[in-house]
């Protein structure tokens, strides 16, 4: 038995045209050999790199399958390790029983990410790469995906580890000025000191706010279409939804409970709930509704509150509008196809956008989906611009902005370049620990724990 040889299915359980099992580890070309008979009657442990050969796997002379095994040579591989993979036909069985026999042939079952732990144990990737892998492979919209990908192509790792190295060059200046009076090192100006750490600071601070945003494009955003009844809400929401989601009549007090549906409005995931109409009713069953839309509207995160644009507010509107919070509120002026009698001046200082649409003919949308993506900060992102990709990145960032920001009142209050040293090497050890460059071992296991096996 070799602990060092690991191999996993690599592909999804379950049916597919290809299943891959995947093998790294020192002996895995000679693990591969003992199973795997080539047409050509080569040998995968005399195979260069970046090659495919075809044969079969056999076992105790029982044919498995036809595969394919492709040979990458250490330290160019994904875990930077000698890797087979072999390509069999997909579905559960045939993938599992070769997988046996590799485990038969001396390899060990890889654990969850385990692959991915070699490749940043052997200097592939650093740690916030891993965890970009990770967000990769879960992402399930193009914005998600595409912030992923940046991750992994090191953008959060780049952007860091530059002001890291600022960072270490202000503490090493420093502290050789400190150490070594004598030595007529040139005393840093405090002015340069200062710059060198409010830039530090500032670029941490976006990266913290931009994490929220993040967590938008990732999981989505908790939205509740409110507005007294007959609006259209609910014509809204089919419209969003794309069918008919929840029921549409002339009569006010149409829809009593909460309608929910996931949907995706240009680039943002809206996790929407249809409301019933907001007034003071004697119904009793409507009244439980009425009280879970008014609870709505301060449990969500995004707020569209409908108007009918065709007619004049109503009291009802105005109690709406009073409980809204501007900074997460658009109004939806509704029903525009019949003309415009609302007066908008009362509805623009209480909400953060104020757009047109008619729910009924699917006019205004774009407009709709754009202020969304204003107000969620999409659109203030930058294209190449790194974002956090969970609480353990945003943790380290925030804790090392913070002794920035202590370096910068040490040095403020007038004290001691000592104690401004104190706070950068503070700054500098949680940057390392973003990385993964002195992360503890309980950190990277927990990092990796959440992969899936084959990964
Ligand atoms: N002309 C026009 N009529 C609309 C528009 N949107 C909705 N309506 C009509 O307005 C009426 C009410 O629509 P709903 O979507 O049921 O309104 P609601 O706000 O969900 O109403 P409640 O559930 O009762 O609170 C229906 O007859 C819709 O066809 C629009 O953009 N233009
Ligand atoms: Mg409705």
């Amino acid at each position: 038995m070799n602990n060092n040889t690991i191999a996993a299915i690599a592909t999804p359980r379950g049916m597919g045209g290809i299943g891959i099992i995947r093998i790294s580890g020192k002996e895995a070309k000679n693990v591969a050999d003992k199973i795997f008979v080539s047409m050509s009657g080569k040998l995968l442990s005399n195979t260069p790199g970046y090659t495919a050969r075809y044969g079969r796997i056999i076992e105790n002379n029982e044919i498995i399958d036809d595969v394919i095994a492709l040979v990458f040579t250490a330290p160019n591989s994904y875990t930077g390790e000698d890797v087979v993979e072999i390509s069999c036909h997909g579905g559960l069985y045939i993938t599992q029983k070769v997988l046996r026999a590799v485990l038969n042939s001396g390899a060990r079952p890889a654990q969850p990410g385990e692959f991915t732990k070699r490749a940043f144990l052997n200097g592939k990737i650093d740690l916030t790469q891993a965890e970009f892998i990770m967000d990769l492979i879960a992402a399930n919209g193009e914005q998600a995906a595409k912030a992923a990908a940046l991750g992994k192509e090191g953008a959060i790792y780049k952007k860091t580890t530059r002001i890291k190295s600022e960072l270490i060059d202000l503490a090493a200046h420093l502290s050789a000025w400190a150490d070594y009076p004598e030595d007529d090192i040139p005393q840093v100006s405090e002015d340069s000191i200062r710059t060198t750490l409010s830039k530090s600071m500032d670029e941490l601070k976006k990266l913290i706010q931009n994490y929220d945003v993040g967590v938008i494009l990732k999981k989505g955003i908790d939205t509740v279409i409110v507005g007294r009844p007959n609006v259209g809400k609910s014509t809204l929401m089919n419209l969003l939804s794309g069918y008919e989601k929840s029921i549409v009549t002339d009569i006010a007090g149409t829809t009593r409970d909460v309608v929910e549906e996931t949907v995706v409005l240009g680039d943002v995931m809206l996790r929407i709930a249809d409301t019933a109409g907001i007034r003071n009713t004697e119904d009793k069953i409507e009244k439980i509704g009425v009280d879970k839309a008014k609870e709505k509207i301060k449990t969500s995160k995004l707020v569209l509150a409908v108007f009918d644009g065709g007619a004049r507010l109503l009291e009802d509107d105005l109690k709406i509008l009073n409980a809204l919070n501007k900074s997460n509120s658009i109004a939806v002026i509704n029903k525009v196809d019949l003309g415009l009698s609302i007066n908008l001046e009362e509805i623009k200082g209480k909400v953060s956008d104020v757009v047109e649409i008619s729910a009924k003919k699917g006019e205004g949308l774009e407009d709709l989906s754009k202020a969304i993506t204003d107000l969620v900060g999409f659109s203030k992102l930058e294209d190449d611009e790194g974002i956090l990709s969970n609480e353990r990145q945003r943790k380290a960032v925030m804790n090392a902005e913070k002794a920035i920001s202590e370096a910068l009142d040490s040095l403020s209050l007038g004290m001691t370049l000592d104690a401004v040293t104190v706070s950068v090497e503070e700054a500098i050890q949680e940057l390392l620990e973003l990385t993964g460059e002195r992360a503890s071992e309980v950190v990277v296991n927990e990092v990796f724990s959440k992969f899936c096996v084959g990964k």
